[in-house]
């Protein structure tokens, strides 16, 4: 069982980012449209929900929100130090027509934070298990297919359909993506144990 034994929030990064943090970490960092769920799934890897803002209102999140984690692997006694980055939604904190633009720069400069080669940057991509992906999506998938080597793909909302959907719905986002999705743990400690377990792996890849 992975644990999260301790999560220390930073500070909002502003958009694009420009800071650099000092420490030389891996990181988990969270993308996706302004709703899809980021914020609920950093409080789950976190292991609580006292840290994170989530909201109905889209837009919740402006800046990129950076967390220092420690995971425990209760197997082994093994710990693990990692940066967590929450990330603005994309189509509504960041408007403009240079969003995918704004969201590379961001991205480029929290991988360029870190060693290249040293240390995993695991990205993972939330999408809305409900909605087709825009050409918009698809053009931001196509060049993070190409350019980062640690992409997971998550679907959130699965719950809001019937059991029988699911699996399909997961298959086929993950097609229009080209790669594997798995469900978000949405409300589900099981689940958030299970996908804790998958980033332990990569982040010690
Ligand atoms: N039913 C269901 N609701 C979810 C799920 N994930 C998130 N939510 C809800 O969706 C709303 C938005 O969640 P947030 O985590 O704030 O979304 P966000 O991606 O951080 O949004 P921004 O900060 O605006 O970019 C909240 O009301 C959450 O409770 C899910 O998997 N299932
Ligand atoms: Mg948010």
């Amino acid at each position: 069982m992975i644990e999260c034994v301790q999560a220390k929030f930073l500070r909002p990064i502003p958009w694009p980012p420009r800071s650099v943090l000092e420490e030389s970490l891996p990181s988990v960092t969270l993308i996706g449209r302004s709703n899809v769920g980021k914020s609920t799934l950093t409080g789950s890897l976190l292991g609580s929900t006292k840290l994170v803002r989530s909201s109905k209102t889209p837009g919740r999140t402006v800046d990129v929100i950076a967390f220092r984690c420690t995971w425990k692997n209760h197997h082994t006694g093994e710990k693990k130090d990692f940066h967590l980055f929450d990330t603005p939604g994309r189509g509504y904190a960041v408007q403009d027509k240079g969003t995918i633009q704004h969201l590379e720069d961001t991205l480029a400069a929290v991988y360029a934070e870190q060693p290249q080669g040293r240390e995993p940057s695991i990205l993972l991509s939330l999408l809305d298990i409900r909605r087709d992906l825009s050409a918009k999506d698809k053009e931001l998938h196509g060049f993070l297919n190409a350019s980062w080597s640690q992409l997971m793909l998550i679907a959130t909302k699965t719950d809001k359909l019937s059991k029988s959907k699911q699996k399909p719905a997961l298959a086929k986002l993950g097609k229009s993506v080209g790669a594997q999705c798995v469900a978000s743990p949405f409300a589900n400690p099981e689940a958030a144990g299970a996908l804790r377990s998958l980033l332990w792996d990569a982040l010690l890849s």
